[in-house]
């Protein structure tokens, strides 16, 4: 049955249930504790870490319906193989050197400290966990096979950070047909400007992208 979020931004986002997957993107420890990638790069990550409770609303609301959840994590393989020239210096030159050791083990690299997702938001055994080298959540993953497979054909998404690796990958999603929605209040970037602009860029044009929405409207219709 056809569920909708009224409130949502531009105007009223329909989905079934069935047919939709909640991604939370990158709540990495990289992202969202202190002497990982996102603070390393000169960032505040409070709002990183301000979301963690909304999301793990969210989480336990899928998890009510048997909705399939999927987890990103942004990282590279410990040789560096994945993570392009260009990426890797201006990490370097920012002070947040991808592979350089830091107090979560070595930044953004796969099987460290770091890369690993906040322990309040751990994922479940059954769910999916994409490891992708870029920003966006297609790029060089199983991402698409795994929703195509699942039947999906929108997605709730929410996570770190909203202008960045979110967008991206609601960029890319939407290419591909699906349906999106932002959990504007599950989502954040360091600099809350970032995340304004970001989700105004989202639901322009007649939702050029996709839809926002707030995190108590999607908890109550998934209920
Ligand atoms: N996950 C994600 O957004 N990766 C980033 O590098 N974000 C920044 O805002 N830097």
């Amino acid at each position: 049955m056809s569920r909708e979020l009224a409130g949502a931004l531009p105007y009223p986002f329909r989905f079934e249930p069935e047919r939709t997957a909640l991604l939370v993107i990158d709540m990495q420890n990289d992202f969202c504790a202190p002497g990982g990638f996102g603070e390393r790069l000169g960032n505040d990550i409070a709002p990183a870490r301000a979301i963690i409770p909304a999301i793990a609303r969210l989480l336990a609301a899928a998890r009510g319906t048997g909705m399939p959840v999927v987890h990103t994590r942004e990282g590279h393989l410990p040789d560096l193989s994945d993570c392009p020239p260009s990426k890797l210096q201006r990490s370097r030159r920012q002070g947040a050197g991808i592979g350089d050791e830091g107090p979560m083990g070595r930044i953004l690299i796969r099987g460290e400290l770091g890369h690993g997702i906040v322990p309040e938001l751990a994922p479940l055994p059954v769910e999916i966990v994409i490891d992708k080298p870029g920003k966006g959540a297609f790029y060089a993953t199983s991402l698409e096979a795994e929703l195509r497979r699942l039947g999906v054909r929108s997605l709730i998404v929410c996570g770190v950070t909203t202008h960045v690796c979110v967008h991206t990958t609601v960029r890319e999603a939407n290419d591909r047909g699906y349906e999106c929605v932002v959990v504007a209040d599950a989502s954040a970037a360091f600099d809350p400007e970032d995340h304004r602009s970001a989700l105004r860029m989202l639901v322009q044009q007649g939702a050029i992208f996709g839809w926002t929405a707030e995190t108590d409207e999607v908890e109550r219709v998934l209920r």
